[in-house]
């Protein structure tokens, strides 16, 4: 199996900004999580089993988004037509043991392109292929300030996850996440675009 697919962005935010959305972060309040995580999201409320999902109380993505959306879009002309539908912030504390197991983020409704930037501290996202997770492993180093896409094999074919032991300090990932095909142009296009125009108010709190 290749491994295609990720890429990191050095530098995304400076340290001044990764400042400032961590305190605007700290100013809202964390929702306790799996795995020792705590977060908050904006976004839309899914049930990937019955495969429905509805506004309920997305009020959109917070302002602080306002000026990183037009920057990620600038970085390749892949990114051009990146439009997220959901932010979701995953606060990382060692004293909490946190982590996340090795996983896929949903098909159905996030579609190909994944991005997070990690805030405060180093970390891996480690990649590993579900069938043989012992076999091999893929650590992909990400610097506080990088941005990371995760798109491609590295996304349908190769689980993720961020271990116990590779969280030192407190660490925060920012995740944008966009609609699939289905959503966006297909048969759920209206449901879809009631979303973007949501997500796009910058009006958000967390939910
Ligand atoms: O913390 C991270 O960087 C990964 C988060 C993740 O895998 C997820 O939100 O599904």
């Amino acid at each position: 199996m290749p491994f295609t697919g990720v890429r990191v962005w050095l530098d995304f935010v400076t340290e001044a900004e990764e400042t400032a959305l961590v305190a605007q972060m700290d100013a809202w309040p964390w929702t306790d999580s799996q795995s020792g995580r705590r977060k908050q999201d904006f976004g839309p409320k899914a049930n990937f089993k019955k495969k429905k999902v509805k506004a309920a109380n997305f009020t959109g993505l917070p302002a602080l988004a306002r000026p990183l959306i037009p920057r990620l879009q600038a970085l390749t002309a892949d990114l051009k037509d990146f439009v997220p539908v959901e932010q979701c912030h995953l606060d990382y504390e060692p004293s909490r043991g946190a982590a996340i197991v090795p996983h896929f983020d949903d098909f159905w409704l996030w579609g190909e392109r994944l991005i997070t930037l990690n805030l405060l501290s180093t970390t891996f996202l480690c990649f590993q292929l579900p069938d043989e997770p012992d076999a091999l492993e893929i650590a992909v180093p990400l610097p506080p300030r990088s941005l990371l896409e995760v798109k491609g094999v590295a996304r349908m074919a190769w689980h993720h996850a961020v271990h116990r032991q590779d969280v030192s300090q407190r660490r925060i990932a920012m995740t944008w996440r966009e609609l699939t095909p289905e959503f966006l142009s297909g048969e759920r296009q209206a449901e879809g675009h009631a979303l973007l125009d949501l997500a796009a108010t910058y009006t958000g709190l967390p939910m």
